[in-house]
């Protein structure tokens, strides 16, 4: 990362002509808890060590200079006079400086030159690490300081009014807030984390199937809309609830008749999910790591068959790793429609496992998979050139 840390500064340079400061923002994995943030409820991520660069400089005037080394290309914005989307990468750098100036933190133009080593698409939150990693050179250009979960807050909502994705705020809240070595157990209402220490005999794997999800195709958003239709009809017989991590499951099967079969299924998931989180970092904190593996095939189950947010080949992986030996549990990661699976493996066979799911899927799907085993990082910061 440091290395291309400095490549990225040459570039910025050879450009730009000044020298700028580097800041870093990951991607993430999440164990469990999916479609759980935008009901208020828990998620269990790690960010990664996958992430996304951004050097940037002050400019004296309000003009934002940003260039992609992934696209090749350059695009300004002013401040000044704000323009709205252009459907492609440069919203989610120019959505972040929009909602930072709404929420009152005057920036500075800035040159910026962006470069990641995420896999775009992949379910590992691109999107959040472009944003997150944007608002920390903002907010550094222009000498203001970066508090991580009201710009993690931030970043989801140039999301969800810019670019026009309705997503939750764990990707943005992880990529703000990492910390080395450990999953974050995050509490989506009140906002709050507590560190889940990652034991040094178990490895993340990640296994990328390299089928796209299409977040922007609306699938995702008509998830969150059943799971609002679900707490619409459910507040009738429950009284006034805010979401559905007010919902047990137990009121849920009392109420079945009020819910079309689908609503039921989607609104099954997401109670069942956070009972699941609270479960698998029970497990993970008392060495319990086959109960953790349980709650994480359970969870794939879940959005198998309740949610419907996997595909063929994403079921193909995670069912290949959980009848493997070193595997406690395996689960699609992420929003879903394809993406990656992550299994959590016994490090002594990390690479045996690796190899046969590569070789698996490849007789199974046709398909090449890419398999990365990952260490939880920290969250956004400065990187040191020197
Ligand atoms: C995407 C979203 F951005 C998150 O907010 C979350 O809802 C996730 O899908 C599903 O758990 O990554």
């Amino acid at each position: 990362m440091v290395a291309m840390a400095r490549e990225l500064a040459h570039e910025f340079v050879f450009r730009f002509g000044h020298e700028p400061k580097m800041s870093r923002a990951p991607g993430r994995v999440n164990l469990i808890g999916e479609h759980t943030d935008y009901n208020d409820g828990f998620v269990m991520p790690a960010a990664l060590e996958f992430a996304t660069l951004v050097a940037a400089a002050p400019r004296a005037d309000r003009r934002l200079r940003a260039y992609s080394m992934t696209m090749d290309e350059t695009r300004e914005f002013d401040l000044e006079a704000p323009a709205g989307a252009r459907r492609e990468w440069s919203d989610y750098v120019f959505g972040v400086a929009v909602m930072l100036e709404r929420s009152g933190r005057r920036l500075n133009g800035a040159d910026l030159a962006i470069w990641t080593d995420l896999p775009l698409g992949a379910g590992l939150s691109s999107s959040a690490a472009i944003e997150v990693s944007v608002a920390h050179a903002l907010l550094t250009s222009a000498d203001l300081p970066f508090d991580p979960v009201p710009v993690a807050k931030l970043c989801q909502r140039a999301e969800n009014e810019f670019v026009g994705m309705r997503c939750g705020v764990m990707d943005q809240y992880v990529s703000a807030c990492g910390v080395k070595g450990n999953a974050l157990l995050i509490d989506c209402r009140s906002l709050e984390s507590r560190n889940v220490p990652i034991a040094p005999n178990l490895r993340l794997l990640v296994a990328n199937s390299n089928v796209r999800h299409q977040h922007a195709g609306g699938e995702y958003n008509a998830r969150r809309a059943a799971c609002e239709e679900g707490v619409r009809l459910l507040a009738r017989a429950l009284g006034p609830i805010a979401a559905l991590r007010d919902v047990t499951l137990a009121d849920l099967e009392a109420n079945r008749k009020r819910l079309p079969d689908l609503v039921f299924g989607r609104c099954r998931h997401v109670v069942s999910e956070n009972e699941r989180v609270l479960e698998a970092e029970r497990a993970l904190r008392s060495g319990d790591f086959v109960a953790c593996g349980k709650a994480m095939n359970a969870s794939h189950a879940s959005m198998r068959d309740d949610f419907e947010i996997t595909c063929p080949e994403v079921d193909f992986l995670a069912a290949a790793a959980q009848g493997l030996r070193g595997v406690y549990g395996s689960r699609m990661t992420g929003g879903g429609f394809g993406g990656c699976t992550v299994s959590l493996v016994e490090a002594s066979e990390v690479e045996r496992v690796s190899q046969i799911l590569v070789d698996d899927y490849r007789v199974g799907c046709g398909r090449k998979a890419e398999v990365f085993v990952c260490s939880p990082s920290a969250g956004a910061g400065l990187v040191r050139l020197e």
